[in-house]
């Protein structure tokens, strides 16, 4: 049985670089604990206007805390926070963090996740620049898919508190799932050719509202997740820095591919923190195709 710190070490990973990894891995059965205690809305809103839940602000709190404490990080930045935060640390490493994505979900027991991106130096680097990605999934077993830059692994949680290892150089086969964010009224007529064409092919429409959780469905089986850009949101909804980059970097990781339906956003230098961007990612075949529409 490979766990995650064998891994990690058997990687070549700097030490420093593995710490940070292992004590967010190890804030899952926290988190999950917490659940229970945080079912409700939170007065509050996010830096994008969303309503927080107080399991957002009680992840978010959570982990900001552990990593200032450790000393292992110099700048943190959260889908929850308004401002990047930066620590008393001389280390050279920053952290991104959705802390809980697809929150709208907890009242309804379905599937959600923490994403995080670590890099080397400042937090506005394009996502190809990561160190290591990962997230974990707070579902049937509570799982950690994890990138180091050497293909993508897959641990699940076991009871004595050990990350063991699923799957190693996990591969997104080309599938034919598909789910796209936005009203369909409000879709752009390329986007709508894009679903169009996958449904004239016999695609399945798999769509829950945790994006975490139906990118883990696209990496195991193959297909394309999208959140397009629309008339009422030319930008879409989904985050650059917390949410698109770190996924993507585990998507390329995994042979698959990321865009924002134009060109690959991991290299986009991102201009704010909070940045949105329209997104297409997945199986190779599905945003070569969504790609070739755009630019046609
Ligand atoms: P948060 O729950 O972290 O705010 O994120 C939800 C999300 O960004 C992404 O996880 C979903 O795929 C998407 O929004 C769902 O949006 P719609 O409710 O518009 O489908």
């Amino acid at each position: 049985m490979t766990i995650l710190q064998k891994y990690l070490e058997n990687s070549g990973v700097c030490e420093d670089l593995c710490k940070i990894i292992v004590l967010i891995a190890d804030q899952a059965t926290s988190i999950r604990e917490a659940f229970i205690g945080n079912q409700s809305h939170a007065d509050s809103t996010n830096a994008s206007g969303e309503q927080q839940t107080t399991m957002d602000i009680w992840v978010d709190t959570h982990i900001t805390r552990i990593l200032a404490k450790s000393g292992l990080v110099h700048v943190i930045a959260s889908e929850e926070q308004d401002d990047i935060t930066t620590f008393s640390s001389s280390s050279k490493y920053s952290v991104v963090m959705d802390p809980l994505d697809g929150s709208s979900l907890i009242s309804v027991n379905m599937c959600v996740g923490t994403i995080v991106g670590i890099y080397n130096g400042d937090i506005l680097q394009p996502g190809k620049n990561l160190e290591a990605a990962f997230y974990m999934l707070y579902g049937l077993m509570t799982t950690l898919t994890l990138s180091v830059g050497r293909g993508v692994a897959i641990f699940a949680l076991n009871s004595d508190g050990v990350y063991q290892m699923l799957e190693d150089n996990v591969q997104i086969p080309e599938g034919n799932l598909y789910g796209s964010g936005g009203l369909r009224m409000e879709w752009l007529p390329k986007h709508s050719k894009f679903i169009a064409d996958i449904e004239a092919a016999g695609g399945k429409n798999r769509y829950s509202g945790s994006f975490v959780a139906d990118f883990h469905q696209v990496l195991k089986y193959g297909g394309v997740y999208a959140y397009p850009s629309t008339m009422k949101s030319p930008d879409g909804k989904l985050r650059l820095v917390f949410e698109v980059n770190p996924i993507g970097f585990l998507a390329i990781q995994a042979g698959g591919a990321v865009s924002n339906g134009v060109s690959n956003t991991l290299a986009i230098a991102p201009a704010k923190v909070h940045q949105r961007t329209p997104i297409y990612i997945g199986s190779r075949g599905m945003i070569e195709a969504i790609e070739k529409i755009h630019n046609a």
